[in-house]
């Protein structure tokens, strides 16, 4: 199917219908590998094989599912709660697999664990921060104005209230550097929603520094469009409204999420007529991830 460009959409319906049907499912596929990776990674938690901490991104994965369609060897900065994009990107999930339960075959030798992903192979170049919230956003900011690149920064909602973070924004408009970012803002800073933090929105005080921004819920379809229809000219900022499913850091949970956007997603995808396909994706996304952790 021809993909259709448009500027607007009134339903999040309207916008899947835009999109081939082999793109919402590729994007489904990750949206359903991440969680049931993540499934296994709780797993291996309850069974004490994992020991350090683990910052899972099970329930916020549709982002990096629909953001990752347009990342093609660009370097991408992230922080702690990563783990959807590692896997999105295509990264080797052995060397995940193996970094978490401590190995000298993990991506860094087993030291460096759930919260600082590093990727340098297979034409991927993921970056992930050391420990300050916030610090990928000077560093793409950084990275973009030295090599003259498109570059992908993804962060917390919390870390947008560093100040390091607000002047690295303000400065690449200034240099008009390509960079899109994205705010995964899932209204908590550990525990702390956003309304007891700030008054402000982050996506106004981008567009105060001159930058174009967003607001959205975290619809991959309407994503998708957003991303695609970025010109890589100049800075874009995109807030996007997630639901994290488990606690700050470990497998707890706390009650149930405000929205199950995978649940939503798979039912657009089966009123679209796709069901069988849908299932096909859950069953060998199932299959894969047993395989790679409990063999
Ligand atoms: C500079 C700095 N301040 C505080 C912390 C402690 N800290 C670790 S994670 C976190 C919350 C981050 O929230 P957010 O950026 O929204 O990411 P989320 O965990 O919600 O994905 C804080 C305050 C830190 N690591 N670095
Ligand atoms: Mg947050």
């Amino acid at each position: 199917m021809e993909e259709k460009r448009t500027s607007s959409y009134h339903t999040e319906e309207n916008a899947l219908s835009c999109i081939a049907d082999d793109t919402a499912l590729r994007i489904y596929g990750k949206i359903v590998r991440s969680r049931e990776m993540e499934y296994q990674v709780i797993k291996a938690v309850e069974e004490k094989r994992v020991i350090a901490p683990v910052y899972l991104t099970l329930g916020q994965e549709a982002v990096a599912a629909a953001l990752t369609e347009f990342i093609h060897g660009e370097m991408v900065f992230t922080q702690h709660r990563a783990h959807d994009i590692y896997l999105s990107l295509g990264a080797d999930l052995g060397k995940f697999r193996d970094e978490l339960l401590g190995l000298e075959s993990g991506f860094s030798g087993g030291r460096a664990g759930s919260s600082c992903l590093r990727y340098m192979e297979d034409g991927i170049r993921l970056i992930g921060h050391h420990g300050l919230i916030g610090e990928n956003v000077p560093q793409a900011v950084g990275a973009s104005l030295a090599s003259g690149e498109c570059v992908f920064c993804v962060f917390g909602d919390g870390s947008a209230e560093e100040d390091y973070v607000l002047e690295s924004l303000g400065y690449a408009v200034t240099k008009q550097l390509p960079i899109l970012f994205v705010c995964m803002d899932n209204d908590l800073s550990i525990l702390t929603k956003v309304a007891e933090r700030r008054s402000w929105d982050l996506a106004q005080v981008a567009s105060g520094f001159g930058m174009e921004s967003r607001d959205l819920s975290d619809c991959p379809w309407t994503l998708y469009e957003i991303f695609r229809n970025w010109d890589r000219k100049a800075p874009l900022l995109v807030n996007v409204r997630v639901c994290r499913e488990r606690w700050h850091s470990g497998i707890g949970i706390d009650g149930e999420r405000e929205w199950k956007r995978n649940e939503i997603v798979r039912e657009q995808l089966i009123r679209k007529g796709l069901e069988k396909e849908v299932m096909q994706i859950e069953d060998d996304a199932r299959e894969e991830m047993d395989l790679l952790w409990n063999n």
